[in-house]
């Protein structure tokens, strides 16, 4: 399968992540990536760098003032003081219930704040080159996809499917899989299918598409009652306005068996089909495996090749955005095995 990975992912490595009030090791890290795209280049896989500028599409998943703001986050930084450049910035307070989200403060921490939804996301030098060129590597796969491709794989890092359209969060700053969805739209497909496999909902991806008909957002997921993202990824969610009957959510326990995430999964297939589907994004979270450090589902390696071969059948020409997944050790293995399914 024709493969994009990022030459910029390594620049964006935050050294910290908050748990519980303590500073711990970044569970997100250079190394996920480096994983998968070692398991790519053992199973033969062709690897490229992306060759698409995504920046068109960009501009119609994310607002123009978060994207400016996400530009300039780390110069903003340091401007505030040089010593900076070794400390990672965290939001601390946020424009929620009765507060005003339209009028962008001067202070930092402040915009920084307004533009997260959660302290879970942190910044390094590199971000936006890193983040940027991940979405172009999903500019890219959909490309290749209205170039005739059956599939491609977009080994994207930093994840995307937390950020909406004007805020980053759980590790996530530009919402790769959108971008993807808008780019297949421009070049011509009709109707999209998002899959979103992750453990994690992916509310970035349904808040931006919520209100349309042209793209059909579907996420099997933690039950947000007790998982994060917790604020968003219940079962009566349905869409609104056009887009009314256009989002399935499938939450399941903590701790759900590969046979109930199967289940759900026929289910998710199953609607995509009656949809019409002209082409898929598959949200390709690995964080449903058995070993995850954060996430509580039981897939084990051989049900990825399961799941490939679920989508094979699908029929669709299909676009593989990765998302979460923090056993980063059996990463590359989990992802490859999706492919290997999917080309069986
Ligand atoms: C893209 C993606 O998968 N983002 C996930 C963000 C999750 N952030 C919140 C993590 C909360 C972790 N709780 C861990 C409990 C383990 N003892
Ligand atoms: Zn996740």
């Amino acid at each position: 399968m024709l493969c994009f990975v990022n030459p910029e992912q390594a620049q964006h490595a935050p050294r910290f992540e908050i748990f519980r009030g303590e500073r711990v090791p970044c569970h997100e890290g250079p190394p996920r990536a480096a994983f998968v795209e070692q398991a790519l280049r053992e199973q033969g896989h062709v690897l490229r760098a992306p060759d698409v500028d995504s920046t068109p599409w960009l501009t119609q998943v994310h607002a123009p003032r978060y994207l400016d703001f996400l530009r300039g986050a780390w110069h903003d930084w340091l401007a505030l003081d040089a010593a900076n450049a070794d400390r990672q910035p965290f939001p601390s307070v946020w424009p929620v219930r009765t507060l005003r989200s339209d009028v962008e403060p001067h202070n930092f921490i402040a915009r920084l704040g307004l533009y997260s939804m959660d302290n879970g996301s942190p910044l390094s030098a590199g971000t936006w080159a890193a983040a940027k060129a991940a979405a172009d590597c999903a500019a890219s796969a959909a490309r290749a996809l209205g170039g005739g491709a059956r599939a491609a794989f977009s080994a994207s890092r930093p994840p995307g499917h937390h950020a909406g359209c004007d805020f980053m969060g759980g590790y996530c700053f530009i919402n790769h899989a959108a971008v993807a969805t808008q780019a297949l739209r421009g070049g011509g497909a009709a109707r999209v299918a998002v899959l979103d496999v992750d453990y994690h909902h992916g509310n970035g991806t349904q808040s931006i598409f919520y209100d349309r008909a042209d793209v059909l957002f579907c996420s099997i997921h933690g039950d947000p009652r007790t998982e994060y993202p917790f604020y968003l990824g219940h079962a009566d969610e349905t869409g609104v306005g056009e887009g009314a009957g256009h989002n399935l959510n499938l939450p399941l326990p903590a701790g759900s068996s590969a046979g109930t995430w199967f289940d759900a999964l026929h289910t998710a297939c199953a609607r995509i089909e009656r949809y019409g589907a002209e082409a898929l994004v598959v949200s390709l979270g690995l964080d449903t495996f058995v070993g995850d450090p954060i996430s509580q589902f039981q897939l084990l390696t051989a049900d990825f090749v399961r799941l490939g071969e679920r989508l094979k059948r699908l029929g669709r020409p299909t676009a593989f955005v990765l998302e979460g997944g923090y056993a980063a050790a059996e990463l590359g293995r989990n992802a490859a095995s999706v492919l290997q399914g999917f080309e069986a």
